[in-house]
């Protein structure tokens, strides 16, 4: 029996065919006969290609690489991919959250640093981005938040002052704002920048023991950081700029590594802590918690399909492994169901069978059938629990911490009490005063400036000026003045900053 030749195309069905450039036809210049099922294969396929976008993060790029373990976390958690010495293999994708797939990586907007350790206890995925906070801090205003940053009903365009509006109106909104709008804003590539679980978790001991934490990732490459017209120019002439670095670095063996180290809070502190610990908006000052090391990620594979690998890439907070668990923070509990919930939607039922998504470790689940389910248990396995039949049991023992909190109280809608220094002011007036330097507050605020030259009316833009006089007094009177300066002297601005000294970003 002869064999297909390796050369040789075939149908998906493996039957060889006999031309690659021919459809087949009545005669070389009659019609398409309907049974040129190759052909119809061909087309059909293509106008199949695309499986949704991400309705966030939809731009992005991934590689694979190894969390290993160097230091000494197993005082606080007993997850089994922190132990000393542990190496973990681990898919990363890095992604812009508001432009849609074709859309440039040197936007100014958070970066996604989405983690997925493939551990011998499961799959644990740390979902985070390039800043330590976030917009909004109750999964309610998430959604609203999003369509602001994204585009007009009637128009389809993004709008200025539909984002400016939403911020203003979201106090909560200031410290992650001050975060976009200067130098972290741009990323100079996914390599540049640091990355944070932003939420707090909750670690587990052997003992049961529970602490809080925060994740840090520091890149040992540098921050470094792109001027809005540098990056406003690299969005022309080079829109995949971020995509393009991370796979030629990898390529060329020079493989990005991140320091990961954590913050840990004593469970008990969270209660009169000065600021709400739970609260997505806020940082826990390091002089408070400083940072432990925990290990080092490197990233040093780039995938061989990139929508097979990286657009179907699953990425979900509710993969916790043992010894690591959610906080009250509402924002995670709202992320634990919304992941697997857009997932099974956008790539499908079966999306954990995918190889990227598949655990390494065994997986013995009485989840059946679905579309495309292609792993099944063995036939002598009974389908339901409990059985007699000798299925997986669950090993209540080990695995039954209800790693959780108390708390109680009548059921309502309310925001979170305050803790003694929670206002929504305090933390982004302290990144402006103590942590930037004045060329870094410069740049603030022509970015803030540029920004919002390009299209934001009054109600909107006199908000904006008490908005960032709020985070600090003299920065509200700068942006004040250099918005008037632009409005004064230029056509309806193009949203460019002017043109920074720097040339290729600097380093902060
Ligand atoms: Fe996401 N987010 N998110 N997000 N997010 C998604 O899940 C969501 C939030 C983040 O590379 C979606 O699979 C809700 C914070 C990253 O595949 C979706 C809330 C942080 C990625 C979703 C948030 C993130 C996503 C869309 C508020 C940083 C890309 C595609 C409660 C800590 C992951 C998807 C990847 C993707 C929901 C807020 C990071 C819609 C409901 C805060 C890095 O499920």
């Amino acid at each position: 029996m002869t064999h297909n030749a390796a050369d040789h195309t075939t149908t998906n069905a493996g039957i060889p065919v006999g031309s690659d450039e021919h459809s087949l036809t009545q005669g070389t210049g009659g019609g398409i006969l309907l049974h040129d099922h190759y052909l119809i294969e061909k087309m059909a396929q293509f106008n199949r290609e695309r499986v949704p976008e991400r309705v966030v993060h939809a731009k992005g790029a991934g590689a694979f690489g190894e969390l290993e373990i160097t230091g000494d976390v197993s005082a606080y958690t007993k997850a089994d991919l922190l132990q000393p010495g542990r190496r973990t293999e681990m898919l990363a994708r890095f992604s812009t959250v508001a432009g849609e797939q074709g859309s440039p990586d040197t936007w100014r907007d958070p970066r996604g640093f989405a983690l997925k350790f493939y551990t011998e206890q499961g799959n644990y995925d740390m979902v985070g981005n390039n800043t330590p906070v976030f917009f909004v801090k109750d999964p309610m205003k998430f959604q609203d938040f999003i369509r602001s940053q994204k585009r007009m009903p009637d128009s389809g365009l993004r709008d200025h002052d539909m984002q400016w509006d939403f911020w203003t109106l979201s106090p909560e909104s200031a410290h992650q704002v001050t975060w976009l709008m200067g130098d972290r804003g741009i990323p100079k590539s996914f390599r540049h920048m640091d990355g944070f679980s932003s939420h707090t978790y909750q670690w587990i001991n052997t003992a049961g023991a529970r602490f809080w934490v925060k994740y840090h990732f520091k890149t040992n490459q540098g921050i470094e950081f792109l001027t809005q017209a540098k990056a406003d120019e690299l969005a022309g002439t080079s829109p995949d700029h971020h995509r393009q670095d991370l796979f030629g670095a990898i390529a060329e063996g020079n493989f990005p590594s991140w320091s990961f180290e954590v913050q840990i809070m004593p469970f008990a502190d969270a209660e009169h802590y000065r600021f709400n610990p739970f609260d997505l908006t806020k940082v826990w000052p390091q002089e408070d918690y400083p940072r432990v090391k925990v290990g080092t990620m490197t990233l040093n594979r780039n995938p061989e399909n990139f929508f097979a690998q990286i657009e179907q890439a699953a990425f979900a907070p509710s993969n916790l492994v043992p010894g690591i668990a959610p906080s009250p923070d509402k924002m995670l509990l709202g992320r634990v169901f919304s992941y697997a919930d857009t997932q099974r939607y956008r790539v499908g039922t079966n999306y954990q069978q995918l190889p990227v998504n598949a655990p390494k470790s065994v997986v013995n689940t009485y989840s059946k059938d679905g579309a495309m389910r292609y792993a099944y248990n063995a036939p002598e396995q009974p389908v339901y629990a409990p059985n007699s039949y000798g299925g997986p049991h669950a090993d209540t023992e080990r695995f039954g911490d209800a790693a959780g909190w108390s708390g109680g109280g009548e059921q309502l809608r309310a925001p979170y009490e305050q803790h003694a220094q929670d206002s929504d002011w305090v933390q982004p007036g302290t990144l402006v005063r103590e942590v930037m330097d004045e060329p870094a507050r410069e740049r603030l605020v022509a970015n803030i400036a540029g920004h919002l030259s390009n299209g934001v009316s009054e109600p909107v833009l006199e908000r904006a000026f008490e908005y960032w006089g709020n985070v600090d007094a003299e920065l509200g009177k700068r942006v004040e003045e250099a918005v008037r300066t632009i409005t004064a002297t230029t056509a309806p601005a193009t949203g460019q900053s002017p043109v920074d000294p720097t040339d290729e970003g600097a380093k902060v």
